[in-house]
């Protein structure tokens, strides 16, 4: 009985399981509750229904295939290690330093500025020095404007930043906190919650719609300054040999699904932090707002960084960023 039991539930699995889906790891550091992760899943779906189940992409959050090394996703990436990647240039400036051009101290001044340069010859340039890397760049999304926490005062200019204990995620925001004078230390993502709950560090600075608030960092910190200091984009890449072994309608359908679950990842991300402000108000947090004259003190003590990161980047990359940035709506 036992065994006509079983001869049946192997025919029925036989009929109902697609003909083996390819498994794709994509890989992502930050949490599961993110605008990051719901971006990914996106992808999953739509990649699925374009291709008939084709592909079944399995989303890993934390930086988990990378040993939770934030920063050695985009290598790892690279050589084939790891199928997709959805992580946000500043992970990558060690890789491609030409990176940090998105996240110069005060680039720009509003989104449209910034889908000027993703959108244009800006964001081509960074997907032709990615490729160089090993990665194919399918789309950007959005990480955003990073603001300011902490636990231990309101900021409203950059004399207060002095002396505060800063994680930050990589090595420009290092020079950019010096700049500031503050004591910046750089820590992976996944570890800050517990070093701001336990005071091991006093603030940092994220996004609030992609992982301020889905992160619950509200519950450790008091202190919020919408300072705009720097935007981060997200970019969905893929190995760069599994893109190159794929014949081209294949291609358009994981282009197709990026680019709609990139939109789809930008769209939720900046409705989150438009709403965020107010929600962070009633999770007992105190929100700064600066004038524009304080906005101005903080991008002037922020100069000696933009100087040193335009430098690394390049004169004519950084001329294509601020060309496109400053151009006329
Ligand atoms: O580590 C961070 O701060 C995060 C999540 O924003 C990045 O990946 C840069």
């Amino acid at each position: 009985m036992y065994t006509k039991f079983a001869l049946a539930l192997t025919t029925a699995l036989a009929i109902t399981l697609p003909a083996a889906a390819e498994t794709l790891r994509l890989s992502h550091n930050v949490g599961d509750t993110t605008t990051w992760q719901q971006g990914a899943e996106k992808f999953g779906e739509l990649l699925a229904a374009e291709t008939g189940g084709a592909f079944d992409v399995r989303v890993f959050p934390n930086a988990q295939l990378a040993g939770g090394d934030q920063m050695k996703q985009a290598e790892m990436t690279g050589r084939g290690a790891i199928d997709l990647v959805l992580t946000s240039a500043i992970n990558v400036t060690p890789l491609a330093p030409e990176m940090a051009a998105f996240s110069l101290p005060y680039l720009y001044a509003d989104y449209a500025a910034v889908d000027r340069t993703t959108q244009g010859a800006a964001g081509d340039k960074m997907e032709e020095i990615m490729a160089g890397h090993g990665i194919k760049v399918l789309a950007w999304g959005e990480n955003g404007f990073r603001e300011v926490t902490n636990s231990k005062r309101p900021i409203k200019s950059p004399a207060d930043m002095a002396g505060l204990k800063m994680r930050v995620a990589g090595p420009m925001y290092i020079d950019v906190m010096t700049d500031l004078g503050a004591n910046p230390q750089q820590m992976q993502w996944s570890e800050t919650f517990p070093a701001l709950q336990q005071g091991v560090v006093d603030g940092q600075e994220n996004p609030i719609g992609a992982v301020i608030i889905p992160q619950r960092v509200y519950e450790v910190q008091k202190y919020i300054t919408p300072w705009h200091y720097s935007y981060d984009p997200l970019f969905l890449g893929i190995a760069q040999s599994r893109w190159d072994a794929m014949d081209d309608a294949t291609k358009a359908q994981f282009q197709k699904a990026a680019d709609e679950a990139m939109a789809y990842q930008i769209e939720i991300s900046r409705k989150a932090t438009d709403e965020g402000i107010a929600f962070l108000k009633e999770q007992g947090m105190e929100v700064t707002e600066l004038t524009p004259e304080e906005l101005a003190a903080f991008k002037d003590a922020t100069k000696p960084s933009f100087d040193k990161w335009s430098e690394k980047v390049g004169a004519d990359i950084v001329k294509l960023f601020t060309d496109e940035a400053n151009a006329a709506p």
